[in-house]
């Protein structure tokens, strides 16, 4: 590939300031010979049809020849030979001596070479030809009549492309010689008026010849503007497989090939009906209603039925979906087919909300629905995910639960779930999430082997035109980074509509690729029912106003075809509507809002039938040291034959082994124990992250590499048990917002599996910060939706400067659900303050804490998400070790770690109880050893932040009834815990005694950047925390 590179930029004409040498100078000779002997041996001049812009198409087309020399047109054929045999400048496409016998074989051309003396003049006159058929193929989208309205460009661009002759509806002679005059004059394509009559050879890079291989060049205009200048416009010619440009040309290009049986007609009217219709209705009912209606691009209905029923047909039972505000409820109501009365008593503000949670509006709701498909008679699944009001936060979101469907199906190519994703013109163009996602369509553990976008492009973001919210010409051109196909269409022409979603679908199908079907469409109210939109778009409103709806020019069409007649058309809307008032007559009966009836994930075995988790108890999490010991021996070893692996890693597995023997674990050791454990009960473990594979810090190694054998790697987790659950661990590209929202969505899927993601340092979660402030923290108080994921937050001070020192801990405490001033009267504690709280924020202190609180999250009998700060100095702290026995059946996770020393002996002698988390914690055992004063001051270490340890807290807050209770932590006062525990640890002792603080300053930044001034602040709060003068005077 890179020869055929460098041998194409070498086919470029030479600048006046390249000369021969200074180019010769720069690239080293390939092997390929082709350019040597030609571009550094005579100026370019020579063949002028390699000047200017026509130096692209030669490239593209020598690219061809080297990969199929039949695939150009059979002079190109012999230029190439001839020069890459080494014909002088000027020379190459000359007559070769084979010349006449290689046409022979054309019946149409051969004529015309015979009839022609110049030769060099025929091959000239292929090559405009050829030219023109692929600027049409290239740029005919721009000439495409895509504005339902008329009046705006879709690709913001009112001029048309210079290589391309054409005209609105038909050839018009005038128009066609003044661009033909124009080109001529350019020197570009040297044809003329004369030759319009004249039967030219089709390349194989079209379809346009039907039947036949060659055609007037006045048809091939013709074909051409029907195939690339109509109601759709193919933007495809940026894919670099010929394979699936061949497939694109083929389906659009055929003559003919947009048919539709009258069934189709009628089929496609009465979805349009209903489309159109449903919108109507709820107009009528609550006029005054927010609903974000779909009028004017009503089409969208169908399109999307077509879609999942080409899907279907194709072998397709799952379709999980995304998608803003835009028609949301129409698609509820018309594809998913949610009942009726179900979405029309949202609308009643008297509804009284059954579940627990605060609950969403309407058009934020998901849906789950499994159904048989009329068209294809088999059964379909089709699930809409709950979204934010974030535009395409929902995403990567879908993507991954996407995913996750296909894997708990073994669905290994996406022939069976798949999804779509609808956008709006505005959000698609704008939010950086969008690009996010389409980079993980193709990685091999995020992909969904193909997504279907369906951007509903009504030309205007709330009231900002698209000139002003895109630098792009199109809202879609996102899609091209992935080589995806756009499919622009006027949506006032449904038939084109059905045609490309049934392109789109097969595509699908086909490549199993992401494809882009672009509505361009218009929207005939304000951003809302509400708003006036004349205020901002005066010109575009009038048109608008006077726009006849898609439903209307159909069935005008259709009745003009005598495809149906208006008795039939007004049946057809009479028995919807009829639908309609039905339903609404039944939703007044509706007097409760089950939020649960809107669940977008149903767990179906996890919960009691009316949706109540099982139990209210955990067991213990301890794990029986046969398996401690086995899984430890297999995390230290490389388990298959024959494999290399780095010196280094061997004395890390070596050292993991005497751990093992030793019966002590590490950090890295007790993840492994955790994940291990959980495999053998089946559980799916999925860990993603950027570099989660070795570990940022290089103390996990899951996967080994074979230092002699490129690419080889093993996974030792996957060889722990006959028959264990499958572990993936995977690299993600270098995204927060998407790979989260990916796995969040992965997690949604099954209860039965750990789903955890890794920031490589805690603080980059905040790029993906829409996710856990719209998903992750609020989704089961409004979707009713709960979630397992686990986030991985690296975490601490270590002097490194203030990037990477905090994952922030003061954010997702302060997004904590408990009330900080009261005490919680609950039984079962623990399990019941667990069920009721939004997430679980924890900081562990011990490796067995961390293995503990991995496999509580799954052997609690409901799922929250579970936020994890977690070391970095402390996975080589020699101190951060725990033995076996703490890890032993009978153990668990402990929520607050107690003072064990002479503290916790001699309790009423202790002067101070030093609160903390985390790390600090052997900063200040080791300054409380030194000043010998285990004996005066406790250390209670809190590793479970949130949900608050109220009871345990008490416990230890009571114990020591002369004590000072200081709450110590490395973080800066305005950030780390502090706000969070202070109030809530008042509140367990009845605000009896104040909470002293022993810190840092307040301040802006995380951490310092100079080392010192580090250790001075440590030392600093160190002194506070064992100063039992510190606080006299505050007192
Ligand atoms: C991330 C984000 N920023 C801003 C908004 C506010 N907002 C809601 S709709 C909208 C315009 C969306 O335009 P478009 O994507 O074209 O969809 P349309 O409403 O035209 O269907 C904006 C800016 C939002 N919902 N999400
Ligand atoms: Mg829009």
């Amino acid at each position: 590939m890179l020869n055929l590179r460098t041998c194409a930029a070498k086919l470029r004409p030479l600048t006046a300031s390249q000369t021969v040498k200074t180019i010769s100078q720069h690239r080293p000779a390939a092997p390929r010979t082709f350019q040597q002997l030609r571009c550094y041996s005579a100026p370019v001049a020579a063949e002028p049809f390699l000047s200017g812009t026509s130096s692209n198409y030669v490239e593209e087309m020598y690219y061809a020849w080297l990969e199929n020399p039949k695939s150009v047109h059979k002079s190109w054929d012999i230029f190439f030979r001839n020069a890459n045999a080494g014909a002088a400048p000027g020379t190459a496409y000359q007559s070769p001596p084979s010349l006449t016998t290689s046409l022979s074989t054309l019946s149409q051309a051969q004529s015309l070479v015979q009839a022609q003396p110049n030769v060099d003049k025929l091959v000239e006159d292929h090559l405009a030809v050829q030219s023109l058929i692929r600027a049409y193929q290239i740029r005919g989208h721009h000439v495409a009549q895509l504005d339902p309205l008329g009046i705006l460009d879709a690709d913001l661009d009112s001029s048309l492309p210079a290589d391309i002759i054409t005209s609105t509806d038909k050839l018009d002679l005038a128009v066609f010689k003044e661009r033909l005059r124009v080109l001529t004059v350019g020197g570009f394509y040297g044809l003329d008026e004369s030759d319009l009559d004249k039967v030219f050879h089709l390349p194989t890079t079209t379809f346009i010849g039907g039947n036949e291989s060659a055609l007037p060049l006045r048809e091939i205009i013709r074909r051409l503007e029907t195939a690339y200048c109509q109601h759709i416009g193919v933007e495809f010619m940026f894919i670099n497989d010929l394979e699936q440009c061949q497939w694109i040309r083929q389906k659009f290009e055929t003559p003919g090939i947009m048919q539709f049986t009258n069934e189709e007609k009628r089929t496609l009217l009465a979805r349009l009906v209903r489309s159109t219709r449903f919108e109507e209705f709820l107009h009528r009912k609550w006029s005054s209603e927010k609903r974000f209606g779909l009028e004017g691009c009503e089409v969208l209905i169908p399109a999307l039925k077509t879609i999942i029923d080409k899907s279907s047909e194709k072998g397709v039972d799952y379709v999980i979906m995304g998608m803003p505000h835009r028609g949301r409820l129409n698609v509820l109501a018309n594809v998913i087919r949610k009942e009726l009365e179900q979405i029309f008593c949202q609308f009643d503000s008297k509804l009284e909300a059954a579940d627990e949670g605060s609950g969403d509006v309407k058009y934020h709701l998901g849906m789950y629905h499994r159904r048989i498909n009329r068209v294809t008679d088999r059964n379909i699944t089709l699930s809409l995910v709950a979204n934010p009001s974030h535009l395409e936060a929902a995403d990567p979101v879908v993507q991954g639960k996407t995913k996750a469907e296909q894997f708990y199906c073994g669905d290994t190519e996406g022939k069976k779930v798949m999804s779509i994703l609808l956008h709006g013109d505005a959000a698609f163009a704008g939010q950086g999430i969008v690009y996010e996602t389409f980079h993980l369509s193709d990685l091999p553990s995020y992909t969904t082997h193909g997504t279907v976008h369906v951007v509903v492009n009504n030309q205007i973001g709330f009231t900002t035109d698209p000139r002003m919210a895109r630098s792009s010409p199109y809202p879609t051109d996102v899609a091209r980074v992935v080589n995806a196909p756009i499919f622009h269409v006027n949506a006032d022409d449904p038939e084109a509509v059905v045609y490309v979603c049934n392109v789109a679908a097969e595509w699908r199908s086909t490549f199993h690729k992401d494809v882009v079907v672009d509505l361009v469409c218009y929207r005939r109210n304000g951003h809302n029912e509400m708003d006036e939109p004349m205020f901002t778009q005066p010109l575009m409103y009038k048109q608008i106003r006077k726009q006849k709806p898609v439903l209307q020019k159909y069935a005008e069409l259709l009745i003009s075809q005598g495809v149906v007649n208006q008795p039939e058309y007004e049946e057809e809307i009479a028995k919807y509507d009829k639908i309609c008032e039905e339903a609404h007559a039944r939703s007044k009966d509706e007097k409760i809002l089950h939020i649960k009836h809107w669940l977008d994930s149903p767990w179906p075995g996890f919960f009691t039938l009316d949706g109540q988790p099982r139990s209210m108890t955990c067991p213990s999490t301890g794990l029986n040291e046969e398996d401690l010991t086995h899984i430890g021996q297999v995390a230290s070893s490389v388990p298959v034959e024959d494999f290399t692996i780095h010196g280094g890693l061997s004395r890390i597995l070596k050292t993991r082994g005497e751990m093992v023997k030793n019966r002590t674990v590490d950090w890295a050791l007790a993840e492994y124990m955790a994940f291990g454990s959980l495999l053998k009960e089946g559980i799916h473990i999925r860990l993603s992250g950027q570099d989660v594979e070795r570990g940022t810090f290089s103390h996990r190694h899951h996967v080994l590499h074979d230092q002699n054998v490129d690419k080889r790697t093993c996974i030792p987790m996957n060889h722990l048990w006959p028959n264990q659950a499958p572990y993936t661990v995977c690299n993600s590209s270098l995204s927060e917002y998407g790979v989260l929202g990916f796995e969040l969505g992965f997690a949604m899927a099954s209860p039965n599996a750990l789903v955890l993601w890794e920031a490589q340092f805690g603080d980059f979660h905040n790029t993906a910060q829409c996710i856990i402030d719209q998903f992750i923290c609020p989704g089961q108080a409004k979707w009713v939706r709960q979630n397992g994921i686990v986030l991985l937050l690296p975490h601490g001070m270590e002097g490194m400067g203030p990037e990477h020192s905090s994952a922030r801990p003061e954010r997702f405490l302060q997004m904590c659900n408990d009330d900080p001033d009261v005490f919680p009267k609950l039984d079962d504690f623990d399990v019941r303050q667990l069920y009721e709280c939004n997430w679980i924020v924890v900081n562990c202190s011990t490796p067995a804490n961390f293995f503990h609180v991995l496999r509580r999250q799954i052997l609690l009998p409901f799922r929250k998400p579970l936020i994890i700060f977690t070391p970095k100095s402390l996975l080589r702290h020699p101190e951060a070790r725990s033995s076996f026995d703490d890890m032993l059946p009978g153990t668990h996770f402990l929520r607050v770690i107690p003072d064990s020393g002479p503290a916790a002996q001699n309790p009423e002698q202790v002067k101070r109880v030093l609160f903390c988390t985390g790390k600090v914690y052997y900063d200040l055992t080791r300054e409380r050893k030194a000043r010998q004063m285990e004996a005066d001051v406790a250390i209670t270490r809190v590793e479970q932040l949130s949900p608050f340890p109220f009871d345990l807290l008490q416990r230890e807050a009571q114990k020591y009834p002369a004590a000072e209770l200081v709450w110590c932590q490395e973080e800066h006062k305005n950030q780390g815990y502090y706000d969070y525990v202070k109030p809530r640890l008042r509140t367990t002792i009845n605000r009896a005694k104040p909470v002293w603080y022993a810190g840092r300053e307040p301040a802006a930044a995380p951490a310092t950047g100079n080392k010192k001034t580090h250790l001075t602040e440590l030392q600093r709060l160190l002194d506070t925390a064992f100063n039992l003068d510190a606080f006299k005077d505050l007192a």
